[in-house]
């Protein structure tokens, strides 16, 4: 069984959903981040933390991503095999995803509500929301012609792509222009998993 710490509010929502596409045993402690039971798991107050039990020892995991790769490589699934072309291709999709949309997305985020508001930059949401904006259109250009980011199908790399373009509609930052790209998202979007994880709603 395993044990998703974090509300689904936050970044935990990866982890749910990944555990609904792998149909594996999990529950969910909505907790909220820089809470004394957040700290309690991992020491800078950041959630979410998967927990595992379910081998001999009890595995915490304080990092989204490192938590979806542990699951995809633990379950061999979604994920392409390593040292391969397409995990090559995989991981440039998941770490420029990370580093191109979830930066700029994580940048308005903390300006608005996440830093003491001493240390908030005005203004800086504009210079995010382009930076954003430019992120999507080279990821429009390196898209192929599959179904999902990558040629073998669904993999992490989409649920990270899925999360994001959520987040940022909530955000109010530009969607895309590109029809590819755009069906690319609304297909993710409509991931019967992802929706199952929607339907559980949880106490903040
Ligand atoms: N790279 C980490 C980032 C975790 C993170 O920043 N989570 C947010 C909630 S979605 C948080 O805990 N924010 C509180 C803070 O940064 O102090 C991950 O992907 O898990």
């Amino acid at each position: 069984m395993y044990e998703v710490i974090g509300h689904p509010n936050t970044r935990a929502i990866r982890l749910i959903w990944m555990l609904e596409e792998l149909g594996a045993p999990y529950r969910v402690s909505p907790i909220l981040p820089q809470t004394d039971e957040a700290r309690a798991v991992n020491p800078s107050g950041k959630l979410p933390v998967l927990r595992d039990r379910s081998g001999n020892g009890d595995l915490t995991i304080p990092d989204s991503l490192a938590a979806l790769h542990y699951l995809a490589e633990k379950h061999a699934a979604f994920i392409p095999d390593p040292g391969t072309a397409e995990r090559a291709r995989h991981d440039v999709f998941l770490f420029t995803i990370l580093d191109e949309l979830e930066g700029p997305l994580w940048t308005k985020a903390k300006h608005s509500f996440v830093l003491p508001e001493n240390l908030r930059v005005e203004g800086i949401g504009e210079t995010a929301r382009k930076e954003y904006e430019r992120g999507l259109k080279n990821l429009a250009a390196r898209l192929g012609d599959t179904d999902y980011l990558v040629d073998s199908g669904f993999t992490i790399a989409d649920i990270l792509l899925g999360h994001i373009t959520r987040w940022a509609a909530k955000a109010k930052f530009p969607g895309t222009a590109d029809p590819r790209l755009s069906a690319l998202i609304a297909r993710i979007h409509a991931r019967p998993a992802l929706k199952a994880a929607d339907a559980k709603k949880y106490a903040a």
